[in-house]
């Protein structure tokens, strides 16, 4: 039985980490049982969720979890796919992963409001007197991450126009079809639908909300992945 370790439900997400939601979905499309443990952060092999323990065999980080499902249940997420089609699979992923991701963060830990809606609520198991100090220790570093990324040297606006350009490309790549590269979710839809449901996230005020918003298709997609693989938490939503 394969672990993976997550931090939870949140926000009215699977998952509040896109990474994790990645790593469910490419269990799901490979038809694997797996259970979910949301007490392995403090062990994370690389101080990061996700990972998963495979029949003693761990593997950390959403990438390495997929070449490990590759490997040993050989099961191809890209089948089908011309090489130039593989290509721009993995390319709009890592815009997801390494573009897009770091505005997520932005917004959700940067911006006061939002920081007070979201993250905020993961600080409650910190003892109250010291929890102020915690959550400003830990802001500071998110805001150094994203400095050191460069993303963070942007203003607000750069960041929201930037973002907004990766959500008009996953709006143009996915156009009229119901998945990124045609009629069955290859493994770059795993990263897409975890970063644009993220995106559409009611939980935060933010231009990339809105960015995804603006494109029916993409709510739609969300929507259809959300029903085919998560159903009970598309009906509690
Ligand atoms: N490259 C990693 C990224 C994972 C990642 O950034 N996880 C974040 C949550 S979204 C995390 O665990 N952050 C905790 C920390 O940095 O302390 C993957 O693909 O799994």
């Amino acid at each position: 039985m394969i672990t993976v370790y997550t931090f939870g439900p949140a926000f009215g997400l699977v998952d509040p980490s896109p990474f994790v939601t990645k790593a469910l979905m490419l269990l799901k499309l490979a038809g694997l049982v797996y259970r979910e443990d949301t007490k392995g952060f403090g062990k994370a092999p690389k101080g990061k969720l996700p990972y998963i323990d495979d029949d003693g065999t761990i593997v950390a980080d959403s990438t390495f979890i997929r070449r490990h499902i590759e490997k040993k249940y050989k099961f191809d997420f890209d089948k089908g796919l011309s090489d130039e089609q593989r290509g721009i699979a993995w390319a709009v992923e890592k815009m997801c992963e390494d573009h897009l991701y770091w505005a997520v963060v932005e917004a959700r830990w940067l911006d006061d409001a939002n920081f007070e809606r979201g993250p905020a609520t993961f600080f409650k198991i910190a003892p109250a007197p010291i929890r102020p100090v915690v959550k400003m220790m830990v802001r500071r570093k998110v805001r150094q991450n994203l400095h050191g990324h460069g993303l963070g040297r942007h203003s607000k606006e750069e960041i929201a126009e930037l973002a907004r350009r990766d959500l008009d490309s996953l709006a143009a790549v996915l156009g009229t079809k119901p998945y990124l590269m045609g009629n069955t979710p290859c493994g770059a839809d795993a990263t897409v639908f975890a970063f644009v449901t993220g995106a559409l996230c009611t939980c935060f005020e933010t231009p990339i909300r809105a960015a995804a918003e603006a494109h029916a298709n993409l709510v739609a997609y969300r929507d259809r992945f959300m029903q085919q693989f998560f159903p009970e938490a598309a009906k509690a939503a």
